[in-house]
């Protein structure tokens, strides 16, 4: 299920590095002892962390188990009743960074009781003179998780904040708070949760690892609504603990947004002159039915989509891993005017990238039954070279580059554009169009890791 000669990978991203900032996913937080692995005697709060709570606390304690990354999380029992809160927070000095820039905070549960309770992150952006600027919750951006009563059973959560906009201008400090109240009335309120990863971060856009039974590390799904389409399993996966996702369609399904599709969504990516790093792994199964060599393109594994300008039609993707009969193809399209007319697939600029000179005419075959682990290096531009663009793409399979060309790679969009992996298959549209077997196709995908120009092959490669 994985491939050993990858384990060599593990060992520079597994130092539990303590004290300013930490590295419990494998990459650096801007959280003080975010993964709760630092503590002075394992009882009360973990290092770093400040308790302004108002509510009564039954118990605070280090545990090493359930723990959702690293040795140690955060136990935390408390009695809401009574209007009080339980809040234990941080100060993130942010004035080094630059305003606008990207940010993810992000908090994992294990909710034991939530009797008349919830459980929220919050942001707390501040000026140089502790005025308030920006201030996020968990319930009112991206519909990230908002932990209550009705989640138990007990299974590890995530929440995220990933607010449009990013880093307010002038900020000086944020605040990374997290909070457990009651809910309005009722019973008592009562919390009985473990905590574990509670980061700020700047370099590091997304990780999915499918660690968690939901799709709260995501922005969205694009999926027909059946039950079977996305599902977060077990039995493929690839790392050996975990799980992965398995993204199947059918010819039988309605369309959505033009297509038979199941894919996860990160939006709000990037704009032009960012630079990013993508990595994640795909698994083609060994009974995937090759289509014969032909003109048209195949099913789409991953894809970078513009949010087109006011008068523009929707536009095929900029930027796309495709299945191509037994091959992979990584396609772009792009455009420099600001009005782009679409009249078909190819009524824009179009090129499918070949791989670097000299590397094996099978570099491309795909192989089933095995993962493969993908990363691109992508600066966003539309402009050509001669008009100063600085666009490019790299691609590595399997941690070897095969792919590099210094060209555009977007459309002339105001918003920034968004990634989505999982299945997608334009011709199998409208339902039922799909004559020829097969009429359903499944891949797996799974260690989804999106960084800003911070990031590098190494970073965004699966990790134990
Ligand atoms: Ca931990
Ligand atoms: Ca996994
Ligand atoms: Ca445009």
């Amino acid at each position: 299920m994985f491939r050993m000669k990858h384990v060599f990978m593990l060992t520079p991203l597994f130092i539990s590095t303590l004290g300013h900032a930490d590295v419990g996913l494998g990459y650096q937080s801007l959280s003080n002892n975010g993964g709760f692995e630092s503590w002075s005697d394992g009882i009360g709060l973990a290092n770093g962390w400040t308790n302004e709570s108002t509510a009564q606390i039954v118990s605070l304690h280090k545990v090493t188990g359930p723990v959702y990354q690293g040795n140690y999380a955060q136990f935390l029992e408390v009695n809401l009743s009574n209007g009080g809160l339980a809040i234990f927070s941080q100060e993130i000095d942010v004035s080094n960074l630059q305003a606008t820039k990207a940010f993810n905070a992000f908090v994992y549960t294990y909710p034991y009781e939530l009797i008349n309770a919830r459980v929220f992150l919050k942001l707390t952006f501040k000026d140089a003179n502790g005025n308030q600027l920006a201030n996020y919750h968990t319930t009112n951006f991206g519909s990230r998780y908002y932990l209550t009563s009705a989640d138990n059973p007990q299974e590890w959560r995530s929440q995220w904040l990933r607010p449009n906009g990013g880093i307010p201008a002038n900020a000086k400090t944020v605040k990374l708070s997290l909070i457990a109240e009651q809910v309005t009335g009722g019973t008592p309120g009562y919390a009985k949760l473990v905590i574990d990863e509670a980061h700020f971060h700047t370099t590091q856009l997304l990780n999915s690892k499918f660690g968690i039974l939901n799709f709260t590390e995501w922005t969205g799904k694009e999926v027909f609504p059946s039950a079977s389409s996305l599902q977060i399993q077990d039995l493929i996966r690839r790392v050996p603990r975990g799980h992965a996702l398995k993204s199947t369609i059918a010819d039988s399904e309605l369309e959505v947004s033009e297509g038979v599709r199941a894919e996860v969504k990160r939006s709000e990516l990037a704009q032009k002159g960012d630079e990013q790093w993508f990595g994640f792994s795909t698994y083609v199964p060994s009974d995937w039915v090759f289509e014969p060599v032909g003109p048209t393109w195949g099913p789409l594994v991953a894809q970078w989509h513009s949010i087109t300008d006011p008068g523009e039609g929707s536009l095929p993707p900029s930027l796309a891993l495709v299945i191509k009969h037994s091959k992979w193809s990584v396609e772009k399209r792009w455009d420099n005017k600001q009005i782009t007319v679409n009249t078909g697939n190819t009524s824009v600029n179009y090129q499918a990238l070949q791989p670097i000179v000299g590397l094996p005419a099978n570099i491309l075959d795909i192989e089933k039954g095995v993962w493969t682990d993908w990363a691109f290096h992508v600066k966003w531009d539309w402009r050509s070279v001669a008009e100063g663009g600085q666009g490019f793409v790299r691609v590595y399979k399997n941690q070897q580059k095969i792919i590099e060309i210094n060209e555009p790679n977007m459309y002339n969009n105001i918003a920034k554009n968004y990634f989505k992996a999982g299945l997608y298959d334009y011709r199998w549209n409208p339902v039922g169009m799909q004559s020829a077997a097969p009429h359903s196709r499944t891949i797996f995908l799974d260690e989804f890791h999106i960084m800003d120009e911070n990031g590098s092959l190494i970073a965004v490669s699966p990790s134990n």
